[in-house]
């Protein structure tokens, strides 16, 4: 399977890039954006700072620095707010974007944390089928990308991911 579920902290990862789910500014915040900027260092930021912001459902690329992983892509979930902002649509067009920047620099492998479900409050099963779908359609139409791994960060989040995973591809 080209999509695979794994239960890790992503910035641990040997992979051509990771996503980082950050907010609008990309100079950093809590969670795993937060975890992606004290690994890859201080120049992060610096380099962040002159991206000048990203909206959310966009994606924008940077070096790995410190990491393992060559690159990190910044999208910006939408925060929940009962389905009534277009979230759902937000966040596929985060994967669908990620995947696009991810496509056009050549990175075969990357790996997406499930963005917009800690601080953001998206409900994690309505956002992982939009990860999994999304992710699916895309790879469908698009050789370049061999690998994608969905990383989850706890026993628990990942029994529930697999629950999904396994319903989607049944
Ligand atoms: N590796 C993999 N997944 C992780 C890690 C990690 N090291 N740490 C947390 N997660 P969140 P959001 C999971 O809150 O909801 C930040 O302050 C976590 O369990 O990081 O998109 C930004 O600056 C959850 O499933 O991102 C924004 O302001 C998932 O990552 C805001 O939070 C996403 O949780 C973005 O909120």
């Amino acid at each position: 399977m080209k999509i695979e579920l794994i239960n890790t902290d992503i910035t641990i990862l040997a992979v051509d890039a990771i996503v980082n789910a950050a907010n609008s500014s990309l100079t950093g915040g809590g969670g795993v954006d937060g975890a992606i900027h004290r690994a890859a260092g201080p120049q992060l930021r610096e380099y962040c700072i002159t991206l000048k912001g990203c909206k959310t459902g966009h994606a924008k690329i940077s070096p790995g620095f410190k990491l393992k992983a060559k690159y990190i892509i910044h999208t910006v979930g939408p925060v929940w707010n009962n389905g009534t902002e277009n979230e759902e649509e937000l966040l596929r067009m985060c994967y669908e974007n990620s995947l696009q920047l991810a496509s056009e620099n050549n990175i075969r492998t990357i790996a997406f944390p499930c963005i917009s479900t800690g601080a953001y409050r998206f409900p994690f099963d309505k956002a992982a089928v939009i990860a999994l779908s999304t992710i699916d359609e895309f790879l469908k139409m698009n050789n370049s990308i061999e690998k994608v791994f969905l990383v989850v960060f706890g026993q628990k989040e990942f029994d529930q991911y697999e629950r999904i995973y396994k319903a989607y591809f049944k």
